[in-house]
C-alpha cells in the first residue's frame, strides 16, 4: 500500500559523527556532578545513538551560578549591541558552513526527513539567528511626554539569567526560538533541552562559542523535566523562564515559577487547530494542504491542523481524495531520499497515538485508510484517515500529535466557529474559502494566535507565533518576542529649566 522507499531493516547509516554529549557550563564541556548518563535513541529502531551526560538540580546550579556571572559581571550584556550583532552573524556563518552535520544529527535523534531538516528547518535556523542578530542593535526606549517639569524616558534592558525548556519535535528551531531573542536582548540563558533530543543542540552550541559567544552566556543542560527541568524553573536566581511543550507541564512550571521567586513566564503549548474547508475551497489544494497540516513532521506539531472541519456539500470528494493521499504518503527510513515521514519520536509517543487510534475506532469513526503500525521495528506509523469524527470523541478532543487525521463535517459558518472554539486550546488555524467575507469573519471570530488562509505552517523569522487559552501566552519570533527577554525602566528627570 505504501511505497516505501527503503527496507526498515537495513537503517541508512547517518552521515555524522556524535562528538558532543556532556553538559555545556561556562563554555566548557562537563560531565555530570552525578557521573549519570543517559541513552539517546534512534527512532528508527530504538538503538542508542549515545550516552549524554545526565544534568541534574545540581548541575543547574553550576549552569545557573555561571550565567549569573556572565550576566553580572559581563562582557556579554556590557558590549555593544554592535558587537553582539557580529558574535550572532558569525554563527550564522558556521551554521551554513555546518548544515550536513547539523541536518544529519537532528534526523538521527528525531527521526524526521533529511530532506526536511536539511532544506526546510537549518535554513530557516540560520535564518532566525540572522534575524535576531539585525533586532540586537535597533533596541531602544521611548522619550515619553509627562505631565509636569519632568524629562522622562524608559530604557529597555535586559531581564538577566533566562531559564529556557525546549521539547523534542524541533530541537534546532525550539532552540533558535528561545535562544535567538534572548541573546539579542544581552540576557545570559540556561538552555534544557528534551531528554528524547539532546545532540542537536549541543553542536549548534559549540559553533556559537566558536563564533565568540563569551564562556557562561550560553549554557546547556542535557537531562529530565522533573528533575534538571524543574530545578530550572524553581530556581531563585533565574529571572525568566520560557517553556515549550505539553500544557500538562506547562502548568507544573508555572507553578514552580510561582512558588519561588515569581519568574515571568512564556508558555508555548498544545493545539488542536481546527482547518475549515469551506464549499467554494479550492478542493485539491484544501486537501493538499490539510494532509500538509496534519502529516508534516509525523504529525508532531503544536499547531497541526488537527481537526479538518469541511463543508457537507464537499465532505464525500474531500474525504476521497484526503484518503488516496494519504495512501501515497512515502513512509520510510528519513535518511532515505523522497521519504515523506519516518518515525514518531519514542516508545511512549508512538504508543500514545496507536492508543488514540484504537479510542478513534472504538468511538465510532471510520478508518478510510491506515490505522496500524508501519513495518515491525522502530516507531513508525501508518499514514491514518478517519472520517465521521464527532466532537465528543477523544480523538476530536485531544492532541494526538501522531500522524492521525481526523475529518469531521459542518453545515454552516456560525456552527463552524462555535465548534473550532469549543475547546481549551487556541494555536492556530487555517480557513480554506476563496470568499473575502467568509475569511475576514472566520479570522476575527477563531480565537487562535494565528489565522492561515489558504495557506498553513508558513513560519518566518517575523511573525508571531503563539497561544490563546491554555495554548499558552506570549508571542515567540517577531519583534514581539524581544519583550520577553527585556525589562522596562523608567527614567523620570527633574528639569531645571522647563522651558528650554
Ligand atoms: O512533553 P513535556 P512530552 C505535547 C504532545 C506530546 C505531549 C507529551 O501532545 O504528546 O506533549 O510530550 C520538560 N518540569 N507536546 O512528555 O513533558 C521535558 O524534559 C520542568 C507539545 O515530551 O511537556 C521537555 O524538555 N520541565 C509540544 C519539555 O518539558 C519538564 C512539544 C517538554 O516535555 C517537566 C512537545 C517538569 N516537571 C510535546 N516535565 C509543543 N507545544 O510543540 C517535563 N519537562
Amino acid at each position: 500500500r505504501y511505497s516505501t522507499a527503503v527496507a526498515l531493516e537495513e537503517p541508512i547509516k547517518p552521515p555524522v559523527e556524535v562528538n558532543y554529549t556532556k553538559l555545556l557550563i561556562n563554555g566548557e564541556f562537563v560531565n555530570s556532578a552525578s557521573g549519570k548518563t543517559f541513552p539517546t535513541l534512534d527512532p528508527r529502531t530504538g538503538d542508542v545513538i549515545a550516552h549524554v551526560a545526565e544534568g541534574d538540580a545540581e548541575d543547574i546550579n553550576r549552569a545557573v551560578a555561571a550565567a549569573r556571572k556572565a550576566f553580572d559581571e559581563g562582557p556579554w550584556p556590557k558590549m555593544t549591541a554592535y558587537e553582539r550583532s557580529r558574535v550572532l552573524l558569525r554563527f550564522v556563518d558556521l551554521i551554513d558552513k555546518h548544515t550536513d552535520e547539523l541536518a544529519a544529527l537532528e534526523t538521527w535523534d528525531n527521526g524526521k526527513p533529511h530532506a526536511q531538516a536539511a532544506k526546510v528547518e537549518v535554513p530557516m535556523f540560520s535564518r532566525l539567528f540572522r534575524y535576531y542578530a539585525g533586532w540586537a542593535d535597533k533596541i531602544h526606549g521611548l522619550t515619553v511626554q509627562a505631565d509636569g517639569p519632568y524629562h522622562v524616558q524608559t530604557l529597555h534592558e535586559p531581564i538577566g539569567v533566562a531559564g529556557q525548556i525546549i521539547p523534542w519535535n524541533f530541537p534546532l528551531l525550539m532552540f533558535a526560538w528561545k535562544v535567538g531573542p534572548a541573546l539579542a536582548t544581552g540576557n545570559s540563558i540556561v538552555l534544557k533541552t528534551a531528554e528524547q533530543t539532546p545532540l542537536s543542540a549541543l553542536y549548534a552550541a559549540k559553533l556559537l562559542h566558536e563564533a565568540g559567544l563569551p564562556e557562561g552566556v550560553l549554557n546547556v543542560i542535557s537531562g529530565f523535566g522533573p528533575t534538571a527541568g524543574a530545578a530550572l524553573a524553581s530556581h531563585m536566581d533565574v529571572d525568566k523562564l520560557a517553556f515549550t511543550g505539553s500544557t500538562a507541564t506547562g502548568k507544573i512550571v508555572t507553578e514552580l515559577a510561582g512558588r519561588s521567586n515569581l519568574k515571568p513566564v512564556t508558555l508555548e503549548l498544545g493545539g488542536k487547530s481546527p482547518f475549515i474547508v469551506c464549499e467554494d475551497a479550492n478542493i485539491d489544494k484544501a486537501v493538499e494542504t490539510a494532509h500538509f497540516a496534519l502529516f508534516f513532521n509525523q504529525g508532531q506539531c503544536c499547531c497541526a491542523g488537527s481537526r479538518t472541519f469541511v463543508h457537507e456539500k464537499i465532505y464525500d470528494e474531500f474525504i476521497e481524495k484526503s484518503k488516496a493521499r494519504a495512501m501515497k504518503r512515502v513512509v520510510g527510513d528519513p535518511f532515505q531520499k523522497g521519504v515523506e515521514q519516518g518515525p514518531q519520536i519514542d516508545l511512549e509517543q508512538f504508543e500514545k497515538v496507536m492508543n488514540y487510534i484504537k479510542s478513534g475506532v472504538e468511538s465510532g469513526a471510520t478508518i478510510e485508510t491506515g490505522g496500524a503500525r508501519f513495518g515491525d521495528k522502530g516507531y513508525y506509523i501508518q499514514p491514518t484517515v478517519f472520517s465521521n469524527v464527532q466532537d465528543n470523541m477523544l480523538i476530536a478532543k485531544d492532541e494526538i500529535f501522531g500522524p492521525v487525521q481526523s475529518i469531521l463535517k459542518f453545515k454552516d459558518l456560525s456552527e463552524v466557529i462555535k465548534r473550532s472554539n469549543a475547546i481549551n486550546y487556541g494555536l492556530a488555524a487555517g480557513v480554506f474559502t476563496q470568499n473575502l467575507d467568509t475569511a475576514n469573519t472566520l479570522t476575527r471570530a477563531l480565537r487562535a494566535g494565528t489565522i492561515w488562509i489558504n495557506c498553513f505552517d508558513v513560519f518566518d523569522a517575523a511573525i508571531p507565533f503563539g497561544g490563546y487559552k491554555m495554548s499558552g501566552h506570549g508571542r515567540e519570533k517577531g519583534v514581539y518576542s524581544l519583550n520577553n527577554y527585556l525589562q522596562v525602566k523608567a527614567v523620570v528627570t527633574s528639569l531645571k529649566n522647563p522651558a528650554w
